[in-house]
């Protein structure tokens, strides 16, 4: 068993006005991403996803286990292959495997079995999960894997955001033709596929309203 190795925090503290900047300007910055269904088929500039993915590296997961793996695809023949395989289950999801109140609450997205963002964007990122650790890291059990990679994706999803591109949290479930397609080994499940990308320049979105403060939060003791 390793003992633990410690070495001091490095932790920025700051004003308490600054502290209120600092979280507003968060906020705005990450309260204007939307999910984005039409992509502009133009490059992505060279070294932001790496940046993006080491990002979403830096989460935190269940006993430092990271089990986590991102496939960055942009070969236009995966792309394809990607697109129809999944536009193969949404046909059966949004043909009768979805029951009508599942469709009901989509209804406002306009979404449909079509894909073509999987083809237009031009990467994709697919997250996958380890639910078990690699057979070589002599280990039997990851734990709190979904809490630790649908982290993980937040960050990612965060990351993108900030560097300036797009992307749609995309589950065309199952997915079990994604660890195909990619060649993962049998102890990964793919949790989310992301396309990622600059938003076409007619791009349209759903006018939204999201949830205030009062109706996703409650204060139990005094409010600072
Ligand atoms: N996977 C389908 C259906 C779908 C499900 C949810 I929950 C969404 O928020 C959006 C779509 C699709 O991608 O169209």
């Amino acid at each position: 068993m390793s003992e633990p190795v410690y070495e001091p925090l490095n932790f920025t503290r700051l004003a308490p006005d600054t502290m209120q900047a600092e979280a507003r300007r968060f906020r705005e910055q990450i309260g204007a991403r939307r999910s984005v269904r039409q992509f502009s088929p133009e490059p992505i500039p060279p070294g932001v996803l790496e940046d993006c993915l080491l990002a979403a590296g830096s989460a935190p997961s269940g006993a430092h286990l990271q089990p986590w793996h991102f496939v960055v695809v942009t070969d236009p023949e995966l792309k394809a292959q990607i697109r129809e395989a999944a536009e193969r289950e949404e046909q059966l999801n949004y043909g009768g495997r979805m029951p009508e109140p599942w469709l009901e609450v989509l209804r406002p997205l306009g979404t449909d079995a079509i894909k073509e963002h999987i083809t237009e964007a031009p990467a994709l990122i697919v997250v996958f999960a380890q639910r078990r650790p690699p057979a070589e890291s002599g280990r039997t059990k990851n734990y709190y894997v979904s809490e630790s990679v649908g982290i993980a994706t937040g960050f990612l999803i965060a990351a993108l955001h900030a560097a300036g591109l797009a992307t749609l949290t995309h589950t065309p479930n199952p997915m079990q033709f994604l660890r195909e397609l990619l060649e993962r080994p049998e102890n990964e499940t793919p949790f989310v596929l992301l396309p990622v990308g600059f938003p076409a320049p007619d791009c349209q979105v759903p006018a939204l309203e999201r949830k205030p403060l009062e109706a996703i939060s409650t204060w139990v003791g005094p409010r600072a």
